[in-house]
């Protein structure tokens, strides 16, 4: 059992797993739409796992007999030019969904829920590759530069990152 207050923190997580999973989807679509086959994979990719993500607090708190809300989602807006701004856009998503865990671990350790504590420490563990994952994209991208078909070489290298996982 946990506290109303908890309760509702872990339905704004669950929330956030699916806005990340919309955010991703309409990544991709942009992707798609530029051309990026490579990007457009790694980014559906990404998306199914914020689904399996969202269901983890499904099951966590349908275990705990909290009751589970679903929230109307903000319209994803993608309105990067180029595929680094892209990344950006998906690191700053991805720092602030981390921001979210760590107030939810704060929550669960003030209240003693040591099962919810322990329960979110793999969000925080996924949270950090995640992060490290975005930071070695942008310096791959740096690292190609913006000499001819650099582009083409920044897609290359994401749909290979497609394939892993
Ligand atoms: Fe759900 O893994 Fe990041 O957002």
């Amino acid at each position: 059992m946990v506290s109303e207050k908890l309760e509702t923190k872990l339905n704004e997580l669950l929330n956030g797993e699916l806005e990340a999973h919309h955010i991703y989807l309409q990544a991709a679509a942009w992707a798609s739409a530029m051309k990026f086959e490579g990007a457009k994979n790694f980014l559906l990719v990404h998306a199914a796992e914020e689904l399996t993500h969202m269901l983890k607090f499904f099951t966590f708190l349908d275990d705990l007999g909290a009751p589970i809300a679903l929230k109307a989602l903000p319209k994803p807006v993608i309105d990067a030019t180029t595929i680094k701004a892209l990344f950006v856009r998906v690191q700053e998503e991805e720092r602030k969904v981390s921001q979210h865990i760590f107030e939810a671990i704060d929550l669960a350790r003030a209240e003693h829920s040591y099962e919810t504590d322990q329960f979110l420490q793999w969000f925080a563990a996924e949270q950090h590759e995640e992060e490290k994952l975005c930071r070695q994209i942008l310096d791959k991208i740096e690292l190609i530069g913006e000499g001819p078909n650099s582009q083409y070489f920044v897609d290359k290298e994401l749909g290979a990152l497609a394939k892993v996982d």
